[in-house]
């Protein structure tokens, strides 16, 4: 079974930031989750730009870029200037006017289009940026912090996100307190990529290729 994994690096240890990316790397991530907040949107602030920067000039994998920002039009060409084309950049539709003009600027330097979806947000509200965006991060906590409890109301919106994405022609992200539980339902459902934190990856004790591994091989 074929499915993606990224590491949430707002989880990583900033002791020694190289190592976490080589080892993270060398044991098969598939590319890496920024989590960058402004506290406003939410009310924390986890990674920055120059978080962002570094994370992708010491590794060939792809960016994740999750903007947790109010207004990100106002700021998208900082990011955008920063990334590589194949790189993804989410923004949050609750947080934009117009999230559609956003959604452009991103298509138009190369990366791929995302949106990052709130617990409380329906597919109803987002069905017309369904149609522009090539990926739909579904957050299953609310933003802001790693390390909380799945809502699992949002098991309803995932069953209904499913049900259109052949048609509408986008893919299913997972962000939030992923366990081993929600990879093994989801993924054979056609969730196609995981965020991985503080739940099954990072402070586990165990390297991070070999929980890596297990993964992949759904062996938990
Ligand atoms: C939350 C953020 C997420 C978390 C991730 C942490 O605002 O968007 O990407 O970093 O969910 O994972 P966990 O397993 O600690 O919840
Ligand atoms: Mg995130």
């Amino acid at each position: 079974m074929q499915f993606e994994l990224m590491a949430s690096m707002m989880c990583a240890n900033y002791g020694n930031l190289e190592l976490e990316v080589r080892e993270l790397e060398e044991g098969g991530i598939d590319s890496f989750h920024i989590d960058i907040m402004d506290g406003r949107f939410v009310a924390n602030f986890a990674m920055s730009l120059n978080d962002m920067r570094y994370i992708s000039q010491a590794t060939s994998k792809p960016l994740d870029v999750h903007l947790m920002i109010e207004h990100p039009n106002n700021r998208i060409g900082l990011f955008l200037q920063n990334l590589r084309p194949g790189d993804t950049v989410y923004i949050h539709p609750e947080a934009e006017y117009h999230p559609s003009t956003t959604l452009q600027a991103i298509i138009d330097a190369g990366m791929i289009p995302g949106i990052a979806i709130n617990p409380g947000t329906s597919v109803e509200t987002i069905t017309e940026m369904l149609r522009i965006v090539k990926k739909v991060l579904v957050m299953s906590v609310n933003p802001g912090n790693a390390g909380q409890m799945f809502l699992p109301y949002v098991g309803k919106k995932i069953t209904r996100l499913l049900a259109i994405k052949e048609d509408m022609d986008f893919e299913i992200y997972w962000d939030g307190a992923c366990s081993a539980d929600k990879i093994l339902e989801y993924a054979p459902k056609g969730v196609s990529g995981f965020v991985l934190g503080t739940s099954l990856l990072f402070g586990r004790g165990r390297p991070y290729g070999e929980i890596l591994q297990d993964i992949r091989e759904l062996r938990f």
